[in-house]
């Protein structure tokens, strides 16, 4: 698969106020051929994790997961209340307006994996680290 074969849209990050560790990132993938995103990591936090929500009773809750199936020319979309990159131990405060970069790692049907760098923008602070809760 060449690098166009994945189109990635809408990708930002929640900013953060000074000293908070956690943020989200949400971003639509697009995959031309079925594949797997089975990593995520950033410059910007010691661990970089793809999680989910699923209600729990009447408790959003979040968890872990180990890898989103990307099928051929579908898009994917991570958004608040539902799959998002989550960054954790950040080393930065991220300000609205900066740009940051995630990494994915997207293995595709012959089991070969390849990094894809996305561009995240920075976007005011739109929920409370309530959310971020673990
Ligand atoms: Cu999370």
């Amino acid at each position: 698969m060449a690098q166009h074969d994945i189109e990635v849209s809408n990708a930002w990050a929640r900013g953060t106020v000074p000293a908070q560790k956690v943020s989200g990132a949400y971003l639509e993938i697009r995959s031309a051929a079925a594949s797997r995103l089975v990593g995520t990591s950033s410059p910007v936090a010691s661990q970089v994790k793809i999680h989910n929500m699923m209600m729990d009773g009447n408790v959003m809750k979040m968890f872990p997961v180990d890898a989103v199936a990307l099928p051929a020319g579908k898009t994917v979309k991570f958004a608040p209340g539902g799959y998002h990159i989550m960054l954790m131990g950040l080393k930065q405060q991220l300000k609205k307006g900066e740009t940051i970069p995630i990494t994915l790692r997207i293995e595709g049907a012959d089991k070969k994996i390849r990094e894809v760098e996305v561009k995240v923008e920075v976007r005011d602070l739109a929920l409370p680290a309530t959310s971020h809760n673990h």
